[in-house]
């Protein structure tokens, strides 16, 4: 066994297992991806914080690597490793998906629901490239697969309550198997009005309303072979971002797939399975809800993706393999519209997205070798094509204002390659690795056009002149396990080079109003990003456990502080488990943010501690289970926001939660 892999395992297991025991089998064991392991069963017992129908923002924010930015009470953006989103690959199954937003407001996490996902993949770095290029890692949200031993219907319906928010939560999920064919449904409801911070303070403009639906159907053509078809449509409406200037009218996301899959346990080429998809981003933000605005803007985005990937899984001798094809097209489109107050006047239009077309293609290759009995070895490689064209004439001599000899087309190589080596002895792991990737500039950071960032209030263009960013990375960890303790240590160090970033441009004049300047992505030479992060669970009886955890990141260019970098943080939770009971009380904080970056508009935050409580009860009435859980979140309704809530918009107050799960 070699856990190379973080792998969190998502609390589903309330719909599909009668016992917090068994969790374990949800902790995925890849014996092929090179992530870092955060491991995940010694995360569990800080994650059993996680309410079953909680956000997956909630859940992801738990795991060391990540990092959170909140811009209202809905789809945040992940950081990982410190590091913003361009910098990492988020896929749903292995698929692909581009946000539609220019301002982040719909990240790939907003459109899957918990209810439906097993687990999630998180690979740190290098690891993470198996997808896509990347210099931070990436996450594999990976869907329920469907229990095919379990012939005939099996449903759940589930329900759920939020007091900060009065969010009501409401779904099902239903199997149907048979011997050859098999399929699963899942819906999910959520609505919410405003939340409210601590000492009752309601924060306006951040209720949401949320449908998710997930459709799954597989066809075994013998036991080798199957095909697998799956669709999801996600619909957000009346989405509030507090944080931001604007907010979102609706959000819409379908995502389908047809998949075909080869296992032969016996075969070297043991696994391999093709799927084909295509998704279709529509986003739409307005800001006629917002009172006192000098202009009224509407901001719509598109984003359309079709592609592939062939993954093949094989073993030879001490070898265990992986080849990954994937490539996918890609187009991206914006527009603002500044509606004039005088009829008179001509309303403004602009592209801000200026109708970029992306192929991207990607071979991947990992092998991990079992030296002897206490050594093993991971090396993985990666090519992959890159092409950005610019596709709407519009579009192009705008830009062409900016960089008169801009051509519409640009093709980049990408390269990356990383080791690492780990040893195993009794209960000692250890691991250290290298590695080395390169990502493109994304759609904003080469082709933006006046995209307003409310946090530094510039006006940003892209560049499309940017050179590759490149990293290199150095990554070690160690873990003791044992039955009754377990410890895990972490250490990153990543220097990125080429590392984009916007800067004030004083040549330019603002377009939006109030704006301070325009920022143009430039490149600073080289960066420092330093990871560290401790946990640990000790088993004081049978019943009763203790977990802990801390994270520090520091992030620089010599003397000048990354922006959304966090302080140190910690959490410790204790927890008492007595057959079908499980109650908790988890204390979680930071220090006060002190290396923040005034040159990117942070003035820091202040500290922070909270204190949750939870219980949870499972009750079995003949086959059919009943799971409730309950708790209170920021019990004594502490006022206060992280280093990476967008505008220091504050957090939820003291919020009381129900969950109720009912399988039959
Ligand atoms: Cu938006």
């Amino acid at each position: 066994m070699n856990k190379l892999s973080v792998v969190i395992s998502l609390l589903i297991l309330l719909f599909h297992q009668s016992n917090a025991q068994q969790q374990a089998s949800y902790f995925t064991d890849s014996t092929h991806q090179l992530a870092e392991v955060v491991v995940a069963v010694q995360q569990k017992a800080t994650n059993k914080k996680i309410k079953v129908l909680s956000s997956l923002d909630n859940y992801l924010e738990n795991n060391n690597a990540i990092n959170m930015v909140k811009r209202g009470a809905y789809a945040w953006e992940a950081l990982i490793n410190g590091m913003a989103s361009e910098r990492s690959v988020i896929t749903i199954d292995g698929m692909r998906i581009y946000s539609a937003c220019t301002d982040k407001m719909d990240p790939v996490t907003s459109y899957v629901e918990i209810t439906n996902l097993s687990k999630a993949v998180i690979h740190s770095g290098q690891a993470g490239g198996a997808n896509g290029s990347t210099i931070g890692g990436g996450i594999d949200l990976i869907r329920t697969k469907i229990d095919t031993n379990k012939l005939g219907v099996n449903a759940s319906i589930f329900t759920g309550f939020e007091s900060t928010n009065q969010q009501k939560i409401i779904g099902t999920s239903m199997q149907y198997a048979e011997k050859k064919f098999y399929t699963l449904l899942d819906f999910t409801y959520r609505n919410a009005q405003n939340y409210k911070a601590g000492n009752n303070i309601e924060i306006p403009f951040s209720q949401f309303t949320k449908y998710n639906l997930s459709a799954t159907a597989g066809w075994k053509i013998n036991h080798q072979k199957q095909i697998i078809a799956s669709v999801i449509y996600d619909d957000a409406r009346n989405v509030g971002y507090p944080a931001l200037p604007m907010d979102v009218a609706f959000a819409k996301a379908f995502i389908g797939s047809v998949q075909y899959e080869y296992h032969n346990s016996k075969s070297t080429l043991y696994h391999w399975e093709t799927k084909l998809y295509f998704n279709s981003v529509t986003h739409l933000m307005d800001d006629t809800k917002r009172p006192n605005v000098p202009v009224h803007m509407d901001m719509p985005g598109w984003a359309n993706t079709a592609g592939f990937y062939s993954k093949l899984e094989g073993k030879m001798n001490n070898h265990n393999f992986l080849i990954n094809l994937n490539a996918h097209y890609n187009t991206s489109l914006a527009e603002m519209t500044m509606y004039s107050k005088n009829s008179n006047e001509k309303d403004m239009f602009m592209l801000t997205w200026p109708g970029v077309h992306t192929i991207f293609g990607k071979l991947f290759v990992e092998d991990k070798i079992d030296l002897n009995k206490n050594w093993s070895a991971n090396i993985s490689a990666g090519l992959s094509i890159n092409n950005n064209t610019i596709k709407n004439e519009l579009g192009l001599t705008s830009l062409q204002i900016f960089y008169p000899n801009l051509l519409a087309s640009k093709t980049r190589l990408l390269k990356n390659i990383a080791g690492k080596i780990n040893y195993r002895k009794n209960q000692w792991q250890q691991s250290f690795g290298v590695g080395f990737g390169e990502r493109a500039p994304s759609i904003s950071e080469g082709y933006g056009f006046y995209l307003f960032n409310s946090f530094d209030r510039y006006d940003y263009i892209g560049n499309p002149t940017l050179k590759n960013e490149k990293s290199l990375e150095i990554n070690s960890s160690t873990s003791y396990n044992t039955k009754i303790l377990s410890i895990h240590f972490q250490a990153d160090y990543f220097r990125i080079f080429n590392y984009i970033i916007g800067m004030p441009n004083h040549n330019f004049i603002p377009m939006t109003i109030g704006a301070n300047g325009v920022k143009v992505y430039q490149q600073l030479p080289y960066v420092n990003i330093f990871n560290l992060s401790f946990s640990s669970t000790y088993r004081i009886t049978n019943s009763i456990q203790i977990a802990g955890k801390m994270v520090y990141r520091k992030g620089n260019y010599e003397s000048l502080n990354l922006p959304q970098i966090q302080p140190i943080s910690y959490g410790s939770t204790i927890r008492y488990q007595h057959k079908n009971f499980i109650a908790e009380c988890t204390v979680e904080g930071a220090l006060k943010h002190t290396n923040f970056s005034p040159t990117f508009g942070e003035t820091g935050t202040d500290d922070y501690t909270i204190l949750n409580l939870s219980a949870s009860k499972q009750i079995k009435i003949f086959n059919q289970t009943v799971q409730i859980k309950t708790g209170f979140e920021n019990l004594f309704d502490r006022y206060y926001s992280t280093f990476a809530d967008w505008n220091k918009i504050p957090r939820n107050g003291r919020n009381f939660f129900i969950n109720v799960v009912y399988n039959f």
